[in-house]
């Protein structure tokens, strides 16, 4: 952040310029997310990534009816964990705009931790259990209320509508370079039908829509939940799409882009975990096709992830941000790995799901 930014800020929020410090946080692909330190107060800053949430003002407004709804569980002792809220600046703005670029200030949730890979099953049963506690909480909320931020952000046929457009105007190097890939993908289209037959009778419910491992707080020293953040793309849906996002993050030991394929494998303990935290806030407040309608979406989001990285390749990478030339292809052979690995054991992972 430059310090015509950060002096920026520090005005708007009434603080004294001269004591700003500021670092880079996280590691996410589309927003840009700072810590702000200012004489022992800290706030988490991001910029907005408006190519990707056209439209930011919805996008705060829908996080703050979720923060209002969870806080009032949260005081009715119905909520556990801590809730992340925007901050106003002196002038009462939850939405700060400088040189045309959107930035938005969140409390800053001390004596917590993200991982990005889980290390061991009992934080994937902690994450689950918050993600299932979110959503629990958010089962009495209007979901029609939330604006959808990203259109079809999880629309399986939209994204094979991408990535054939993609397809279409992509450079001969970089199809040439993606033509296993791309071929591999098309021919899973047939999950489209099936996704289509078993959500026709599902409930639609209030989904966070990007349960990644690193978007679950850790109390720093006792590994339990803390805080469910990212609220960013909360809109409604099912949630085997929740559930899926949460297998396809916590249950393999590499990281997103790695290339080392033959370890891009479940671990049995950490998805069992997962499925025992899930489960525990949520398994009587749905029916059993709505439960088993989850390993679907197991199947459906490293999918569908290879699908997206795939389309940004051929589109020479509009939308995630990337490190190097091949990144994104990187992730969407990784993902394209987990799924095939997924398809290898539905059995089990039904029976845990289903036991
Ligand atoms: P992104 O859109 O870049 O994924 P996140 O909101 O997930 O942004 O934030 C990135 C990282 O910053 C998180 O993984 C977490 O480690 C840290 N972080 C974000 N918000 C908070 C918060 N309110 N309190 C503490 N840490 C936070
Ligand atoms: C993006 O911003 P981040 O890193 O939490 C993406 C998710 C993907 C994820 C893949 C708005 O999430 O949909 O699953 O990357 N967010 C958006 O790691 O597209
Ligand atoms: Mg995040």
């Amino acid at each position: 952040m430059n310090t015509a930014i950060q002096n920026k800020l520090s005005e708007l929020l009434a603080l004294n310029p001269e004591l700003t410090q500021v670092s880079s946080l996280g590691s996410g692909h589309i927003n840009t997310t700072w810590l702000l330190t200012n004489a022992g107060q800290q706030f988490v800053v991001q910029k907005l990534n408006t190519h990707v949430f056209e439209n930011p003002a919805q996008l705060v407004n829908n996080a703050q009816l979720i923060e209002q709804h969870l806080s009032a569980k949260q005081q009715a002792n119905t909520y556990p964990l801590d809730i992340v809220k925007h901050i106003s600046t002196h002038q009462g703005e939850h939405l700060i705009i400088i040189n045309n670029a959107y930035y938005r200030v969140l409390n800053f949730i001390s004596q917590s931790a993200s991982e990005d890979i889980v290390k061991e099953p009992k934080h994937a049963e902690q994450a689950a259990f918050a993600f299932g506690t979110f959503t629990r909480a958010l089962l009495d909320f209007d979901a029609s209320s939330l604006y959808p931020v990203i259109a079809d952000f999880h629309n399986l046929a939209m994204r094979f509508e991408q990535l054939n457009t993609a397809i279409a105007t992509a450079t001969n190097e970089r199809l040439q370079q993606c033509k296993t890939v791309i071929d591999y993908c098309i021919a899973q289209q047939h999950l489209v039908k099936e996704l289509a037959e078993v959500t026709a009778d599902l409930p639609t419910r209030v989904c966070h829509y990007d349960t990644k491992i690193n978007n679950m707080l850790y109390c720093s020293n006792t590994y339990k939940a803390k805080a469910v953040i990212d609220l960013d793309t909360c809109m409604a849906g099912f949630l085997l799409y929740d559930f899926g996002d949460m297998v396809r993050t916590f249950c393999c030991a590499e990281a997103e882009d790695s290339t080392n394929l033959g370890k891009v494998v479940i671990r049995k303990e950490v998805f069992t975990a997962l499925v025992k935290g899930y489960l525990a806030p949520l398994k009587s407040a749905i029916s059993n096709k709505e439960q088993a309608s989850l390993l679907l979406g197991a199947k459906v989001m490293p999918l569908m992830l290879s699908v997206r990285f795939l389309t940004d390749y051929l589109n020479n990478d509009v939308y995630f941000k990337t490190t190097h030339a091949e990144h994104n292809l990187e992730r969407a052979q990784n993902q394209l790995a987990l799924y095939k690995n997924i398809l290898s054991n539905q059995s089990w992972m039904h029976k845990a799901l289903m036991q």
